[in-house]
């Protein structure tokens, strides 16, 4: 998991900050590493010596945020790496190499909104596209015309959120096919006929929050699923019940039991996937 290990780490401190446990981590020493990701072009690499991509940049700013520290950031430096990689349909590419996802859509408009910089890009033609990839489901997929899958439901529905235009979402057609992920066992599945997996925890909650249809899903039958996914010696949370556990469905496990509003954790925002206090200490302040 080296080259992504930039990742790994807002997993896992997100989780230790929506725990009330942030402070068992020595803040200095993580963002001295998180800069020596930097790379002159102002994108980061998922570790030290792995090239830039939009996806570990975001990873760095929500590091940064947590500890609110922003400011470390050239923030014009920065949100000129991630303007430079809108192409001229309104779409992203993740890196200099040109692959197009809505993920990338998603990861640029939340870095740019979390640095006030969203003016930086033609928010208007990037939400067109997202639009674009919009199917007869409801749902949306990575490119125009691509299957509609949870993942890229939330990047979409979250970059809908950011930029206010909710107002294309089918709330009523996409809450449908999202409250249907939810199978036997009280978890959810990314797409028709998949297994359950705990990380869908996040990507399908989230966006029936923001579209404000969460009450058609079984809460209870949920939290009972993530918590039978808990090695209950170690702590870590796994895909489903009795799998080996791993950093990243450690967080969206106590991601997804925050949304849940499981008690003894603090709230996380659904669109930004940070901690509602530090979400408001950037935009109230
Ligand atoms: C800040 C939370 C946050 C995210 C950044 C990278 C990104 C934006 C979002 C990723 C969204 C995504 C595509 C999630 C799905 C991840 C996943 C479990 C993929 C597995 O896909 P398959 O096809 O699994 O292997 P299924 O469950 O369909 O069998």
């Amino acid at each position: 998991m080296e080259h992504l290990r930039i990742n790994g780490a807002y997993w896992g401190l997100t989780t230790l900050d929506i725990l009330g446990k942030l402070a068992a981590v020595d803040q200095e020493t993580v963002i001295s590493w998180v800069m020596s990701c930097q790379h002159e072009s102002g994108g980061f690499g998922g570790n030290e010596g792995h090239d830039p991509h939009l996806l570990y940049t975001l990873s760095a700013i929500q590091i940064l945020a947590l500890f609110n520290k922003i400011d470390t950031l050239d923030i014009e430096k920065v949100s000129n790496y991630i303007s430079t990689l809108q192409n001229e349909d309104g779409s992203f590419s993740g890196d200099k190499w040109g692959e197009i996802d809505t993920r990338f859509s998603y990861v640029a408009i939340c870095s740019l909104a979390l640095l006030k910089q969203l003016d930086k890009i033609n928010v208007e033609k990037a939400v067109k596209y997202i639009v674009s990839c919009k199917n007869l489901d409801g749902g949306f997929g990575c490119t125009p015309g691509a299957e509609s899958h949870a993942g890229q439901i939330f990047c979409c529905i979250g970059a809908l959120a950011i930029t206010g235009c909710l107002h294309y979402v089918d709330k009523d057609l996409l809450g449908w096919w999202l409250c249907e992920r939810q199978v036997k066992s009280g978890g959810l599945n990314g797409r028709p006929e998949k297994l359950p997996d705990v990380c869908y925890s996040w990507w399908v909650l989230s966006s029936l929050i923001v579209i404000d249809r969460v009450h058609w899903i079984d809460k209870e039958k949920l939290v009972k699923f993530i918590l039978n996914c808990q090695d209950k010696e170690n702590g870590g949370i796994s895909d489903r019940p009795d799998d080996a556990v791993d950093v990243f469905h450690t967080y969206f496990g106590v991601a997804g039991l925050s949304l849940l509003e499981y008690p003894g954790l603090k709230a996380i925002d659904p669109a930004y996937a940070l901690p509602v206090d530090v979400i408001n200490r950037i935009f109230l302040h």
